[in-house]
């Protein structure tokens, strides 16, 4: 893996710009640690170090094979890896269970500031539930949603979700019964998982590796229903025309800048800084801008249109603007480092949930109760420290337009204007067709380890000119945004043939609704949105009469980072799909555990993962799998024409 030795590891020409200015300030980012932590150490990279019990730490080596315990590599490895997939589970479910909360609250009269904003989602929700809504109202519909949520977070007796089943192809329920490992509950499944990982419980690497699949479904669910209820409470996104990069913060404004992942707080904040442009303008600004880091940043653009700021390896950054007067954040993927950073400059930092506090941060506790007074307060905050700007404000004069709000929804609706009867068939038979060679999903973070964003962008432009269909979320959207590859010029620029035309008939049948075109890469929202790109993957499956293994759609993360991503990876794997990580988990350590993850996989789920550090190879394996995929079904496609047989097996 190539390790620039310098601290400008990144291809966002702002970042540079802002890492360039502050060479000798001595303020220390992400950056400059990554550095300073060199050598990382071989054991925790390779996943055979264990800390699961206070004998150890245990680690593998030559001369000591097994831990104090016993535990062989493959055990630590395995183990490891569970441990990884549950804190990821547990983020997601918190995210998805306090937006059940929510929908609670509001069925309940409780969240005054909230309402149903969009009832077709809610129709639509209840319809895959299985909710008949007749005679009924919204509230009483979402009610039986909520109570369905929450017994899929809760259940103790062993039954099957509820959820999951619903939104995936009968062959992957089926697949998933006959391997044991659908989740009865979310927290009975992080429980369980969490009880087999203690010292002295499973030594065998097959039997943690499929709990760890089991714990990446319970993962999945609880993000499907973190989008569903979110889009019901806040709107399903729709295109929506915006712009990204740090040029978007303006020095004449008060900045609030908005970080996290959760849009209960956010949505919030952006509604209460419209209201307060006159408390901004009587502090001597012209207006409140705000602007997102991460993936509440992604929420606020796909459903608010406001601007992106950056994404997560360089949010300490956005305060080094001296311009950001607020940063507030809520929960996930908050480097502790932004406040040391704030305390340089005249920046406020404002925590708001009781799991995520940072020492020196002003934490105000924010109430879905009294939801728009502490928005308010939030606002409040950021304009009266705009008028303690202390030092120069330098902001990079870079930022780019972004088309951005494709939800499944909105691509249905593109895809309607040119066959509004089977919609998703306009894409899966420009597939069929060989105008498009498949679908791939970019998602993921920034990791320290690679050159922030580099890798993103050299992948997606190579498949880009292969004419792969891409849809994008998390922070890997964020750096399409910033460098430009979310509008038509992108695909003017950058696509193949095949995709130039594909997206050129949508344009043309669209061309009505549309304000602008299309751009190169749909932007499809946060992190937790990968439950609508995979609900794509479902559409094609049904469309296609098979099961999900059989599509072609491949994902990437590139720069995977969290154990977020490590949750994520693991169900577009277990839910078919070839999954490319740009970055090498720890688990190389055992070539057991490893093969499993790269062969075996494939052999009992369909997906599989792809280890590769090189964007060019990365590109190239990609479209390989995507191309074995596609072949396949065009032969599957003639022996029907010829033969007028039945496609073969719909099953994997
Ligand atoms: Ni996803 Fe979003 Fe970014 Fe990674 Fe963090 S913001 S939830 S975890 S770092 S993509
Ligand atoms: Fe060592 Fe076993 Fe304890 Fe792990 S569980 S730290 S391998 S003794």
């Amino acid at each position: 893996m190539a390790k620039k030795k310098d601290r400008n590891r990144s291809v966002d020409p702002a970042v540079l710009e802002i890492l360039a200015r502050t060479e000798d300030s001595g303020i220390e980012t992400a950056y400059d640690r990554y550095l300073k932590m060199q050598p990382q150490c071989n054991y925790g990279e390779q996943g055979i170090c264990c800390r699961i019990c206070i004998q150890g730490p245990c680690r593998i080596t030559k001369r000591a094979d097994k831990g104090i315990c016993g535990a062989t590599a493959y055990t630590i490895v395995a183990r490891n890896l569970v441990r990884y997939e549950l804190g990821g589970c547990t983020a997601h479910a918190d995210h998805g269970l306090h937006s059940t909360l929510l929908a609670r609250e509001v069925v309940e009269g409780r969240a005054p500031d909230y309402e149903i904003k969009d009832s077709k989602k809610l129709y639509a929700v209840a319809e895959r539930m299985d909710v008949s809504t007749e005679g009924k109202d919204d509230k009483a519909i979402l009610k039986e949603l909520v109570d369905i949520a929450m017994e899929d977070f809760s259940r103790l007796d062993g039954k099957d979700l509820h959820w999951l089943p619903r939104v995936i192809v009968p062959e992957r329920t089926e697949k998933f019964q006959d391997c044991n490992i659908l989740p009865s509950s979310i927290h009975r499944t992080i429980a369980d998982a969490m009880a087999q990982t203690h010292v002295g419980m499973d030594a065998d690497p097959v039997n943690l590796v499929f709990r760890s699949l089991e714990v990446s479904l319970a993962d999945y669910t609880g993000e499907h229903i973190a989008t569903s209820l979110s889009d019901v409470l806040f709107g399903t996104p729709k295109p929506v025309v915006s712009e990204a990069n740090m040029g978007v913060l303006d020095e004449d404004y008060v900045n609030l800048a908005v970080h996290g992942h959760n849009p209960i707080l956010s949505e919030m904040i952006v509604q209460a800084a419209r209201e307060m442009k006159s408390e901004a303008e009587a502090a001597g600004a012209k207006g409140i801008k705000c602007a997102g880091i991460c993936c509440t940043g992604n929420e606020l653009l796909m459903r608010q249109g406001v601007p992106i700021l950056t994404n997560y390896a360089s949010q300490e950054l956005a305060i080094m603007t001296g311009a950001v007067d607020a940063m507030v954040v809520d929960i996930q993927c908050i480097m502790p480092g932004i406040q040391p950073v704030s305390e340089c400059f005249h920046t406020r930092v404002i925590t708001t949930s009781p799991s995520v506090k940072i020492p020196g941060a002003y934490h105000l506790d924010f109430d879905e109760e009294k939801a728009m007074e502490k928005a308010r307060e939030v606002v409040e905050i950021a304009i009266s420290a705009y008028k303690e700007r202390n030092k120069e404000v330098v902001i990079p004069q870079v930022k780019h337009k972004v088309v951005a709000g494709f939800s499944t929804e909105a691509l249905l609706d593109l895809f309607a204007a040119v066959n509004p009867d089977r919609p998703i068939s306009v894409l899966t038979d420009a597939i069929l067709s060989g105008e498009l060679r498949g679908v791939c999903l970019l998602c993921g973070c920034n990791n320290l380890k690679r050159i922030h964003d580099e890798m993103h962008i050299e992948i997606a432009k190579e498949l880009a000119r292969n004419d792969v269909l891409l849809v994008a979320t998390g922070c890997a959207a964020q750096a399409y945004a910033k460098s430009g590859m979310l509008n038509w010029d992108a695909v003017e620029e950058i696509a193949g043939e095949g995709l130039k035309a594909f997206l050129g008939r949508l344009n043309e049948a669209n061309k009505d609704n549309l304000v602008e075109k299309l751009p190169l890469v749909f932007h499809m929202g946060s992190c937790v949105d990968n439950s609508r790109a995979y609900d794509l993957m479902t559409y094609m499956a049904e469309e296609m009469g098979m099961d999900t293994p059989k599509v072609p759609y491949a994902a990437s993360a590139p720069e995977a980072m969290s154990e977020k991503a490590v949750a994520i990876g693991s169900w577009l794997v277990t839910l078919g799909l070839p999954t490319h990580v740009g970055v090498v988990p720890p688990i190389p350590g055992s070539p057991l555990v490893d093969g499993i993850a790269l062969q075996i996989a494939q052999d009992v789920y369909g997906g599989y993962f792809i280890w590769e550090t090189d964007p060019q190879k990365s590109a190239e394996k990609i479209l390989a799998a995507l191309d074995e995929r596609t072949w396949k079904l065009r032969m599957h496609q003639k022996a029907k024409e010829t033969y007028e047989t039945e496609t073969i097996s719909a099953t994997w």
